[in-house]
């Protein structure tokens, strides 16, 4: 149940914002209840209206891997509101930034600031689209890349690779130049490739999945992507708005040894604040405007608060021994889930990417959609209730990523050991 004043908020909110949120996630509609409203975070806490603190797992939905209101990110975002808040002109910094971004993820020859994953992935797709000459698009049934209309698209009936609109609002005409395939399926890719390759621009995908909750790639999936899209001179666009810099200073094409053609960036390259990239082999991002026919524009792309905000946040990301640290916290995070899900006897399935992952409400490994649809989320909402009146904030949804941060000290996870082992055992 939430405190007084987020419920007073909430009514107040749900006057003026659609379901009082701005992004539909935050209501907590996939878990019940109301919302805790938040009214200041530091470290791994999150601060409640009512002052109740809680560990933070959602960490924004990835960007505050340092923790929140780092102190240098937030000198770095003083310094430069005090040289004014935006230009509309190019700056110094935005090279840096896509200088930094060419140098932790050599694919990314060149690459567009933007202000949003969403805009990323639109940049991505219509540049591979201008690229190619051609319409069609892939995506996985249940993989996520912000709003755009041909991208909120869900599998059709049985194997039906057509997409049908996944949004009210969403023309299917426009749905239907997008294909779906199962994530983790290299047989259906290879079939769909087989009767459409030659129509298919670029397949997109999120080299782990983290919006069906945390998913790892099968090594024979991604070969499949790389083959079936080099063998039909289709492009192979990485959705890394959420593994950016998160599960290693390359990204997931780091860790798995990808080289896709483009890449999208979002989150953690900001800070917290409004940051999203595309970017790629330079041949394909020269056909990106003023320089191509592909047209892309931004009022506030390569904002100089927000690339302060990122290029500072990139700086100690640089710092020796920090993606072994995530690595350390995020496998005492699933320790601890797993410790306190066996002792209650709740069949569990933990899947991570170093600090991200997700406990599946279901006994059995999660490789694609209809198995992470195949989970208890009663209990889950049960579960995710039972952490917040014990002062802990996880995402509220089956089909979310959690995410641990380098502020996650001991004492974070102490709190965290012990509103596991309440939660499970409230089951
Ligand atoms: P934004 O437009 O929300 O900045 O990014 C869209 C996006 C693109 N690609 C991937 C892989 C993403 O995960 C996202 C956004 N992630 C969600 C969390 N599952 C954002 C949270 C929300 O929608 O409120």
């Amino acid at each position: 149940m939430a405190d007084p004043v987020s419920r007073e908020l909430f009514a107040r909110a749900s006057k003026v914002i659609p379901g009082g949120v701005n992004s539909p996630v935050r209501a907590f509609r996939a878990v019940g209840g109301e919302p805790i409203f938040i009214k200041e975070a530091h470290g791994s806490m999150l601060v409640g209206a009512d002052g109740t603190e809680y560990v933070d797992y959602i960490g924004s939905w990835g960007p505050m891997i340092l923790g929140h209101a780092h102190p240098d990110v937030v000198a770095a975002i003083q310094r430069a509101a005090e040289k004014g808040s935006s230009y509309g002109a190019p700056t110094e910094a935005e090279i840096t930034m896509a200088e930094r971004i060419r140098d932790a993820v050599p694919s990314m020859e060149m690459s567009r600031l933007v202000s949003s994953g969403t805009e990323a992935t639109m940049g991505a797709l219509r540049v591979a689209r201008g690229f190619t000459g051609r319409d069609l698009i892939v995506k996985c049934i249940g993989g996520y890349h912000g709003g755009a209309d041909y991208l909120l698209v869900k599998g059709g009936s049985g194997l039906a690779t057509l997409g049908e609109p996944d949004s009210a609002g969403v023309p299917s005409a426009i749905a239907a130049t997008t294909a779906v395939v199962p994530y983790n399926d290299a047989y259906a890719l290879e079939q769909l490739f087989a009767e459409r390759g030659s129509e298919i621009a670029a397949v997109i995908f999120e080299p782990i999945a983290g919006n069906m909750g945390c998913i790892p790639p099968d090594p024979v999936w991604l070969d499949a992507l790389r083959t079936q899209t080099q063998n039909h001179s289709a492009l192979l666009i990485c959705d890394e708005v959420m593994t950016g810099f998160r599960v290693a200073w390359g990204g997931a094409q780091a860790l798995y040894d990808i080289r896709p053609d483009l890449t999208c960036l979002g989150k953690i390259i900001g800070g917290g604040l409004p940051v999203g990239a595309y970017g790629g082999r330079t041949e394909i991002m020269e056909k990106v405007a003023p320089v191509g026919p592909v047209y892309q524009a931004g009022t506030l792309s390569g904002n100089p608060l927000a690339v302060a905000a990122g290029l500072e946040t990139l700086e100690l990301l640089l710092r020796p021994g920090v993606y072994d640290d995530l690595e350390h916290k995020g496998d005492q995070v699933q320790a601890l889930i797993e410790e306190h899900a066996g002792a209650a006897g709740v069949p569990i399935s933990v899947q991570r990417v170093g600090s991200m992952l997700t406990a599946f409400f279901r006994g059995k490994p999660i490789r694609n959609w209809d198995e992470a649809a195949d989970t208890d989320r009663d209990a889950f909402g049960r579960w995710h209730a039972a952490l917040l009146e014990n002062g802990v904030y996880w995402p509220p949804s089956q089909f979310e990523a959690a995410f641990i941060s380098l502020a996650h000290d001991a004492e974070a996870l102490d709190k965290t050991s012990r509103a596991f082992k309440a939660a499970f055992a409230a089951l």
